[in-house]
């Protein structure tokens, strides 16, 4: 079991230098735009800022974490090691590719990359070895599986490879999407091979792949709630088969629902955009039956530990364990992050929503918050078992978690509400001819206060995470185990039906076909819609 420790701390460190770079430019970003700290690329460290944090750090984090929740949950090594270091390079080599042309301005394009943003071919060709990176970690936690089916015909699937083969299933799918466009519109088109390009199929394509990458980023982050967190209250968690139920669930709704990102755009009927919005609260179903499980888990947790009552059970939680502090304040904050998608899904809401900053107040609180504060809970349960030494600054990790709750809270509600008054997102307010309210002006400084405590809030991660890595008291054990939760309702009581891929890829693989055959229909029938290259950062020559 020992490789696995080199292995998943080579993602991590990858992954945290990015996020490390990419929260600084979260921090210029937020006082940019309170007309603090005005002057630079808003686009390039735009583009910075969503790429590092939101592409490579979840992507490392994320594989590197499955390879240790696949040999845990099915308690054989990887098959193999050598395919996992491939996949490394590979990634790492897509993410130095496309990293230069962002860095030498020559990407300024965001992290979704819409057409007819154009970037240097170089930027392209990096996030497709990206993708091929991450399939080949998929590759390999499905040698491991099969490899573990093979010698265990009959046993049950273990919740946490659930949670760990779905997200890999939901990428997958995802990702035909993204490669599609890369490969056939994108790179032809900044190599110069053809004039123009679709920007419609494009973003379709695009969001297709965009709205299930949000599930790779989230289905992790439950893994975590549901199969740890749990244990580290205390207590058990409350159902299994019902927690079986909500991965399948992502399984079927996670992919078609790409168009509630484009209820704006010109082209696609409106029913069909109805059909999206209506998968897209199918979508916020599980993670519902979430919602209901881990309270119920808590419950039983607070109680064990001696509360009583409708809510004394409450107080009784360990609000001073550092992972467990990362873990319930990252669920608080979900809490207004899926209220925000509601909102958001709403069709006619979305008219008053989109392209505001009520969006990034929705995200933050989802992925900057529900996952990334899951994850950096995770680094505090998991990097002093990899590392041999003990966690390094107990109270400095506590005093993160909590103050970025109450970052992220500032931050978001401040652009939520700024967004319900119609300021745009993705627009350097400081050089922009809009005139808003003064209340406008108030908010925006608001919004600086919460990122400025959150970038505060994350340098404390980072002390936690180096003075662990090198100062740390040097443990007894070096253990590669999690601590794994029991359930109250076991498998055991499970239908087998739920751990059945076959069944569950099949109905989603239905679902998106009667989704997206007439969106795709209707955007190639509008086709050729051409656009030639356009470049947001003015000063920055386009790269052809
Ligand atoms: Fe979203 C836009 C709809 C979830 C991320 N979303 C975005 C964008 C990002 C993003 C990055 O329909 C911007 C994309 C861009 O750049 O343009 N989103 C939803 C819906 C959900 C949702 C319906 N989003 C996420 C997650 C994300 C994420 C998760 C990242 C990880 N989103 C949208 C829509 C847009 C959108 C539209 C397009 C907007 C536009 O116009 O551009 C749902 O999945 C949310 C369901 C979640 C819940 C919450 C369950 C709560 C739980 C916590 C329980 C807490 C406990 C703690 C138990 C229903 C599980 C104890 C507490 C006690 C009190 C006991």
């Amino acid at each position: 079991m020992g490789k696995i420790r080199s292995l998943t701390l080579w993602h991590w460190y990858v992954g945290f230098a990015a996020l490390f770079v990419g929260l600084f430019f979260g921090l210029r970003q937020s006082l940019a735009r309170a007309g603090i700290w005005a002057k630079y690329d808003y686009y390039q460290g735009l583009t910075l800022h969503g790429v590092l944090n939101a592409l490579v750090f979840t992507t490392f984090f994320i594989a590197g974490f499955l390879y240790l929740t696949t040999e845990n949950s099915l308690k054989r090594p990887l098959r193999s090691y050598a395919l996992a270091w491939f996949g490394f390079v590979v990634l790492l080599a897509g993410t130095v590719l496309a990293a230069v042309p962002i860095l030498t301005g020559r990407a300024s394009v965001l992290y979704t990359f819409y057409p007819p943003l154009m970037a240097h071919p170089s930027f392209y060709i990096g996030l497709t070895l990206v993708v091929v990176g991450s399939w080949i970690a998929a590759l390999v936690v499905l040698r491991t599986y099969l490899a573990w089916r093979r010698e265990n015909p009959e046993a049950r699937v273990p919740l946490m490879f659930i949670a760990t083969a779905t997200t890999y299933i939901v990428w997958f799918i995802a990702t035909i999407g993204v490669a599609a466009e890369v490969l056939f519109l994108l790179i032809p088109w900044s190599l110069g091979w053809v004039k123009e390009t679709n920007p419609l199929l494009a973003r379709t394509l695009f969001w297709y792949f965009g709205h299930p990458l949000v599930y790779f980023w989230l289905l992790p982050a439950y893994l975590a709630w549901y199969t740890i967190m749990p244990r580290i209250a205390g207590g058990k968690l409350y159902s299994d088969p019902m927690a079986r139920l909500a991965f399948m669930l992502f399984i079927l709704f996670s992919i078609p629902v790409g168009t509630h990102h484009q209820f704006a755009d010109p082209g696609i009927g409106s029913n069909w955009k109805a059909l999206h919005a209506f998968f897209t609260f199918l979508v916020a179903f599980p993670s519902l039956l979430t919602a209901f499980n881990l309270a119920a888990s808590l419950e039983y947790a607070g109680k064990s530990r001696g509360g009583s009552g409708l809510f004394g059970w409450w107080a009784k939680l360990p609000y001073g364990e550092p992972v467990f502090a990362a873990f319930i304040s990252a669920m608080i904050l979900f809490i207004f992050g899926g209220i925000s998608g509601i909102v958001n899904a709403s069709y006619n809401l979305n008219m008053v929503v989109h392209n505001t900053s009520f969006i990034f107040g929705h995200f933050h609180l989802t992925v900057g918050s529900a996952v990334t504060l899951t994850f950096m809970g995770l680094t505090y349960l998991i990097l002093p078992r990899l590392s041999g030494r003990e966690l390094f600054g107990r109270r400095l990790a506590l005093v993160q978690s909590y103050t970025w709750l109450i970052g992220m809270l500032i931050f978001s509600f401040a652009n939520m509400a700024a967004g319900r008054m119609g300021v745009p997102r993705r627009t350097d307010l400081g050089l922009s001819t809009y005139s808003f309210p003064q209340v406008v002006e108030r908010l925006e400084k608001l919004s600086a206060l919460g990122g400025v405590i959150l970038y505060a809030s994350s340098l404390l991660f980072f002390v936690v995470f180096l003075g662990t890595l090198f100062v740390g008291r040097r443990s007894k054990e070096r253990s590669f185990s999690l601590p794994v939760t029991e359930a109250y309702q076991t498998e055991a009581e499970a239908p087998r039906v739920l751990d059945n891929w076959k069944v569950w890829i099949g109905i989603a693989v239905v679902l998106i076909i009667i989704a997206y055959t007439p969106v795709l229909n209707q955007v190639l029938e509008i086709s050729p819609f051409g656009s030639p290259a356009y470049s947001p950062s003015l000063p920055v020559p386009l790269p052809r």
